[in-house]
């Protein structure tokens, strides 16, 4: 009983050290296209749902930040994007994770949202008319960046 008290306790050690291990790096793409940026809709978690957010997520290991936004922009949106420049200053979550932004160029296809409840394009004039209670926290320092970006765009 010993011994199976010290696997079980060894496993989820073990268990617990690979989750502290995945990256702390989130990445969120600013596609831009016609002078307009693309916002999605979170659909979870409940606190955040219904928020917009610049669409993006989770490093993997091994994988650069280029890596994981082309993926989960694929995933998300079923369209092909390249990184370009950091957006903004990298933003760090209560949670520990860090977010950064990058410009996002398309490279193929059309962006539908697929796990998001919706999205939709923004002109710099509607951003700033956008109610922030109605964006990611993380990501409301972003706007003023944004609209720099589209203005010059
Ligand atoms: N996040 C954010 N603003 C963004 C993108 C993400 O504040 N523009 C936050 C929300 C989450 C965390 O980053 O706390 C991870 O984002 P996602 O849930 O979108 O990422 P994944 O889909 O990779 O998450 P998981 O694999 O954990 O489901």
């Amino acid at each position: 009983f010993v011994t199976m008290g010290w696997l079980i306790a060894t496993r989820s050690a073990r268990g617990a050290a690979e989750t502290d291990d995945r990256p702390k790096d989130v990445v969120a793409a600013a596609i831009v296209d016609g002078g307009r940026v693309l916002l999605a809709q979170r659909a979870h978690p409940a606190d955040l749902a219904g928020k917009w957010e610049l669409p993006g997520g989770r490093v993997e290991s091994g994988e650069t930040h280029a890596a994981a936004l082309a993926r989960e922009i694929r995933e998300e949106l079923g369209a092909e994007v390249e990184a370009g420049d950091g957006v903004g200053k990298p933003v760090t979550l209560p949670n520990g994770l860090v977010l950064h932004a990058y410009r996002a160029h398309l490279r193929g296809g059309t962006p539908v949202a697929l796990e998001h409840l919706d999205m939709q394009w923004f002109t710099a004039d509607e951003l700033r008319r956008l109610d922030l209670d109605d964006v990611v926290p993380a990501d409301r320092d972003w706007i003023p960046e944004l609209c720099v970006v589209l203005d010059e765009a």
